[in-house]
């Protein structure tokens, strides 16, 4: 049995079509319901009404991906209680809809971070880009804080300097947006002086602390969908380091164990994304397929390219650091003992083509997704059928 072919859709305004989703050959669908606002219950009218939706184009919506976790969940302050309870509501009334798998993540104030959305690789497609220069202009330059002086070292301090001081407004500008101005997916979005405050308000939480936070939830939520009969992924740091100061806590495979060890409930799994552990080399992708198998819930499947100082942009789906080939072959032996299908998605592709001269979400346009997908599909189609 192959992997489910899913595809990240945006809903409505996403201006990719559901028409589209089909052509590209996916049968499911990856959505979230992004106008109802984090912390709130997801009614199960307004699940069932987006899974007409889909079904009405031929499509089963597979996945959610993400019911948010709002801050107060992460920082275990304010109305953390309420919102972990709408937490539980939304899980129920997403196993009344038949929906079997539930993405998530625990980063604190951004999900998933680029500097650059327009990187343009030696084929004229555009990728987006990390870069540790620039994250440190923005930390200690544009936002000010020079308390954060002593997360980089010297020449990421002086190379940042420089390019600041180099820097145009637009350049500035479009930095600050691209950082923090919320990539598809992330919920929020800030303006300078508020993500300056959001980052003081994470002040005194460690590492231990979010992870003792994070594992709080788990043992809340866990048992819930279980019950219900959700899964639930994890989806892990993007990049897999902290930033800002901010702890991450599901970085690497070590990091997951202890929340299996916490909560070995089956529910209790991985959305395993090879574009964001593969950005660390201490992660082996094939190695966290073997040990974490059996919980692999949901799978992204995208590619990294790194340089020595750990900047990195989102390389082709069969080129980079991710060995793709090793890590199909061993996603297929882990859903060859599963009676059912693992849904897996193109995560990202590159601006390229027609997508060029469009307006389309940062990673998530439609072409260079195609290209991921029909390259994912060929490969295990190759592998299954060399078995
Ligand atoms: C991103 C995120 O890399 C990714 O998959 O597109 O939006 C991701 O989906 C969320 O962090 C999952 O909660
Ligand atoms: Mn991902």
């Amino acid at each position: 049995m192959n992997l489910e072919q899913t595809w990240r859709w945006f809903g409505p305004n996403d201006p990719v079509k559901l028409s589209d989703v089909k052509q590209a050959g996916a049968t499911g669908v990856v959505s979230a319901l992004h106008h109802i606002p984090n912390g709130q219950i997801w009614s199960t009218e307004e699940i069932q009404k987006r899974k007409n939706e889909i079904e009405v184009a031929g499509l089963r919506w597979s996945v959610i991906e993400s019911i948010p976790v709002h801050e107060d969940i992460k920082r275990r302050t304010g109305n953390y209680q309420e919102y972990i309870e709408n937490y539980k509501q939304s899980i129920r009334n997403v196993a009344a809809c038949n929906i079997p798998v539930v993405t998530y993540n625990f980063m604190p104030i951004l999900d998933w971070t680029r500097t650059s959305l327009n990187y343009e690789c030696p084929d004229g497609s555009k990728a987006l880009y990390f870069d540790w220069v620039d994250v440190a202009m923005f930390d200690i330059h544009l936002l000010q804080r020079s308390k954060n002086e002593h997360l980089y070292s010297e020449e990421t301090l002086s190379a940042a300097k420089e390019r600041y001081t180099q820097s145009s407004d637009e350049y500035r500008e479009r930095l600050i947006s691209n950082i923090i101005a919320g990539l598809p997916g992330a919920e929020e979005g800030y303006q300078l002086e508020q993500f300056n405050q959001a980052l003081d308000s994470y002040a005194g939480i460690d590492h231990a602390a979010l992870q003792s936070n994070l594992i709080d939830f788990i043992k809340e939520i866990a048992p819930i969908a279980q019950e219900c009969g959700v899964r639930l992924a994890i989806h892990p740091d993007d990049p897999p380091h902290p930033i800002f100061g901010l702890p991450r806590v599901l970085s690497t495979a070590a990091d997951f164990a202890q929340l299996r060890a916490a909560v070995p409930l089956p529910a209790n799994g991985l959305c395993f994304c090879t574009g964001s552990f593969g950005v660390r080399p201490d992660n082996d992708l094939t190695s966290i397929i073997k040990e974490f198998g059996k919980v692999i819930h949901f799978i992204h499947l995208r590619s990294t390219k790194r340089d020595a100082l750990g900047n990195f942009f989102e390389a082709n789906h069969l080129d980079g650091d991710v060995p793709m080939y090793d890590v199909m072959k061993a996603l297929l032996e882990v859903q060859s003992k599963k009676e059912f299908q693992i849904p897996m998605r193109p995560d990202h592709g590159h601006q390229m083509l027609d997508d060029l001269n469009k307006k389309t979400n940062p990673g998530y346009s439609a072409i260079g997704r195609l290209r991921g997908l029909a390259e994912l599909r060929g490969l295990a189609y190759g592998i299954l059928s060399s078995r």
